[in-house]
């Protein structure tokens, strides 16, 4: 029996995974503060994901452009690679190679990765899918106070608020075990859709409050416009602690509750009862979540959802503070190491020339050779197999054939590729279109360190032995390091030496692990970063804020409509998101055959009277048309929709992806795609209610 953690999500559950006694795995929670000994039903079944019928245990490739993919010797796949690789380059210079990386990899991986881009690669050309994902949290973060940690305090803090705010977050779906820290509090669920959470909210005397998809932003505006009426302003904190209220609130000053209330659909009354419940609570909580944040529009709605936090005085005193909830099993790690394409380790930015310089002088390397920042993620892929865009990609944890915004135009990019190389544990529907496919280990067959939504850096151990034939990501990154000239020590396979080399690359770095020794991590599950000296913080700001003055700043910001609006043609609101049994792409829980029989197809929840105003009932396959695209889903027909908005989970493959229809906007500051907005209409499938499945 060996004590781990979840292979999926950010709250890293603690679990022991032990044999079934018939050569599988079983799974069961372990004590652990922050999931109360407590799992999902994912978690509960993720020793299904180490059985997998159809894993990959030995590398592929395809003889030609067009020929099936073949089992090859490793020798073969990475020589292969190697060699290409330094053919593109040495025609076309170093960002003719592209990087791409996931938060689901640990710490020595996101690490390394980014080292392997910019040392083995010299290749500017670097991102991952902590786009999709946080970005727009972590710009306004970083705006805001200097530093982004998702929380900056340890959830155990929630079951003492008074009040705690959801501003598009799931989490009694994406989080569930995180529901038993917010039994206490009352919750002010923000969603357009009435989602589990927001059920639970109304069961426990909360509110619910449902938006127009994309019009937080205005909602917040509204609420702290109630605050200041109902005399909740925190003066003294603001006047002490922060800077640029007055510029902020000349934006506010407009957004009376009714006013609110005509963009947002939101009544003026709820507004000014959550504001109501917010200024009366004695400790208080505002989170975010990817509703909020997934919009071209995403950083500004966070920066307002922060200066609710700031005028009310959250951030920073005792009990109290903002945070936003990230996603990945190292969504937090994951954007510290250096697989962002404008970052160095310690979240440092690449285009400073003191980060430049230590973290060069770590790498034994001149500066100057480090290359400069590169494209963003959706950016990147536009990018793939053009005249001036990279001509090869290596892709470590993602599957963005499936999980990127508008999805149809993926495949032709990767395509337009002159190589694909994807390293994943199974066949992803992105590395089905492969040149060379790298089998790995996962999760349960590893050691390395994650970092979790609250910055607590947590032990992945190692509790089953891989199969034959598979390599770790570090073991790859190594292999194809030497074969590109480096030396192997440059390139360590072993997760222990990685991390001393990452803990000397960010010490004195924002997200400083320097203290983050073997013997520390050992003993117990709570060093939070920064932890230079190895004492761990898991609470920031009480003492002061990250930026050099010391204080919170306040974003001047204001509404601004969604990049699509609908229109005679697309006269409904799509958003999307996701549903208790599966995880991101599908590429894992589709696997499992309990989670695949919990939700076997895709489907799209729509208020009744739109059903049939469509044509359309209960239960009938239907499309569902954007401008980029369609994708078919089954009408679940959900009373308490809004009429205007439909929703559907992005977790299914082939006809049935989500991001078939999703925008590609980008918000201007994050680069993050507007994923929870695009114009749609429904229409019935062909074969409609024949029940089939596409
Ligand atoms: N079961 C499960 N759990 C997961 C994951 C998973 O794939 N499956 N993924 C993990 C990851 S990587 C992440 S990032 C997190 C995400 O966790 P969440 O942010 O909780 O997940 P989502 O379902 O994407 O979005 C949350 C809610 O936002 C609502 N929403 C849509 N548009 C808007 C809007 O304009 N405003 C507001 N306020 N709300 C809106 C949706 O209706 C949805 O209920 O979950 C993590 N946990
Ligand atoms: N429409 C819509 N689209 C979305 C979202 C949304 O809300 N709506 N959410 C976005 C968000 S928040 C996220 S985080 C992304 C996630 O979407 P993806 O980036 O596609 O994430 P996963 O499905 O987790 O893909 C991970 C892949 O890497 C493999 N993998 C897992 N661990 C490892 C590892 O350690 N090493 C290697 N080499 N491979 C590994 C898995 O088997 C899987 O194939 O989707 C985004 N897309
Ligand atoms: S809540 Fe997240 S970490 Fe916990 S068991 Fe479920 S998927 Fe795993
Ligand atoms: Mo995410």
């Amino acid at each position: 029996m060996t004590r781990t953690h979840c292979p999926y999500c950010a709250l890293q559950c603690a679990m022991h995974v032990e044999s079934d006694g018939a050569g599988g795995h079983t799974t069961r929670p372990a004590p652990f503060p922050t999931s109360r000994g407590g799992l999902c039903r994912k978690g509960w079944s993720a020793g299904a994901l180490l059985a997998a019928p159809d894993r990959l245990t030995t590398p592929l490739m395809r003889p030609a452009k067009d020929a099936p993919l073949r089992p090859v010797g490793w020798d073969t796949a990475l020589d292969h690679v190697a060699g290409r690789l330094a053919a593109l380059r040495a025609e076309r210079g170093p960002d003719a190679v592209a990087v791409f990386g996931g938060g689901g990899l640990t710490n020595e991986k996101s690490y390394l990765l980014g080292k392997f881009a910019r040392v083995a690669l010299a290749t500017s050309q670097i991102d991952y899918n902590g786009r999709f994902c946080m970005s727009s949290a972590a710009a306004a973060g970083l705006r805001a106070f200097g530093i982004d940690r998702g929380l900056p305090f340890p959830v155990t803090d929630l079951a003492e608020s008074d009040a705690v705010l959801l501003a598009g977050a799931n989490v009694a779906e994406t989080m569930p075990p995180l529901m038993g820290h917010l039994s206490a509090p009352r919750l002010i669920v923000v969603d357009p859709r009435r989602s589990a959470t927001a059920e639970r909210a109304l069961a426990v005397g909360g509110l619910h409050l449902a938006p127009r998809p994309g019009t937080d932003l205005a909602l917040a505006l509204g609420i702290l416009h109630a605050v200041r009426a109902e005399g909740g302003l925190a003066h003294g904190y603001i006047e002490e602690r922060t800077t640029g209220f007055d510029a902020a609130w000349r934006h506010c000053a407009g957004w009376w509750p009714e006013r609110a209330e005509l963009t947002t659909g939101v009544p003026a009354a709820d507004i000014r009862a959550a504001a109501r419940i917010l200024a009366g609570a004695g400790r208080a909580h505002i989170l975010t979540g990817r509703g909020s944040e997934q919009h071209a529009n995403g950083t500004d709605t966070v920066s307002a959802w922060i200066n609710l936090a700031l005028a009310l005085g959250l951030p920073g005193r005792p009990g109290s503070g903002y945070g936003c909830l990230t996603g990945q099993g190292n969504g937090q790690g994951g954007r510290e190491h250096g697989q962002k394409a404008d970052q160095l380790p310690g979240y440092r930015r690449i285009d400073d020339p003191a980060a430049r310089r230590h973290v060069a002088s770590v790498w034994g390397i001149d500066p100057g050779s480090l290359p400069g920042p590169g494209r963003s993620a959706s950016e990147l892929i536009d990018a793939l197999g053009t005249a001036d865009g990279p001509g090869a990609l290596l892709l470590f944890g993602s599957n963005p054939v499936v999980s990127a915004p508008g999805a149809g135009r993926v495949s032709p990019r990767l395509a337009a590729l002159d190589l694909l190389v994807v390293a994943d544990f199974v066949l992803s529907e992105t590395a089905e279109l492969a040149d060379v496919v790298l089998p790995v280990t996962q999760w349960a067959e590893e050691d390395g360190t994650m970092t979790n939504l609250e910055g607590r850096i947590l032990r992945r151990r190692r509790a089953v032995a891989p199969p034959e034939g598979v390599r770790s990501d570090l073991e790859v990154l190594h292999g194809l390091a030497v074969r590109l000239g480096r030396s192997g020590a440059e390139f360590p396979a072993d997760p222990g030496t990685v991390l001393a080399e990452l803990r000397a690359a960010s010490a004195g770095g924002a997200a400083d692990y320097s203290g983050a020794t073997p013997e520390r991590l050992a003993a117990e599950e709570a060093l939070h970063w920064p932890c230079p000296d190895g004492a761990g913080t898991p609470r920031l700001f009480l003492d002061g804020f990250t930026h050099p003055d010391g204080r919170a700043r306040f974003t001047a910001v204001d509404h601004r409509d969604t990049a699509e609006a609908p229109d005679a043609d697309y006269p409904l609101v799509a958003t999307t998101g996701r549903v208790l049994a599966h995880y991101q792409s599908g590429a894992q829980t589709r696997r499992v055959p309990e989670l695949a029989a919990a939700e076997p197809e895709a489907f799209v929840e729509v208020h009744p009277d739109t059903a049939a105003h469509s044509g359309l009932v209960d239960g009938q396959w239907a499309r569902v048309v954007s401008r980029r695209g369609a994708t078919e889903a089954r009408v679940r027909a959900t009373p308490g929709a809004r009429s205007d908005t439909v929703f559907l989970p992005f977790h299914f493959a082939a006809g049935q992806r989500a991001n078939l229809i999703t925008d590609t906007a980008l918000d201007p500051v994050s680069r993050m795609p507007e994923f929870k907005a695009c114009a749609v209409r429904l229409e019935p499938r062909e074969r409609a209610g024949s029940g089939e499945r596409p």
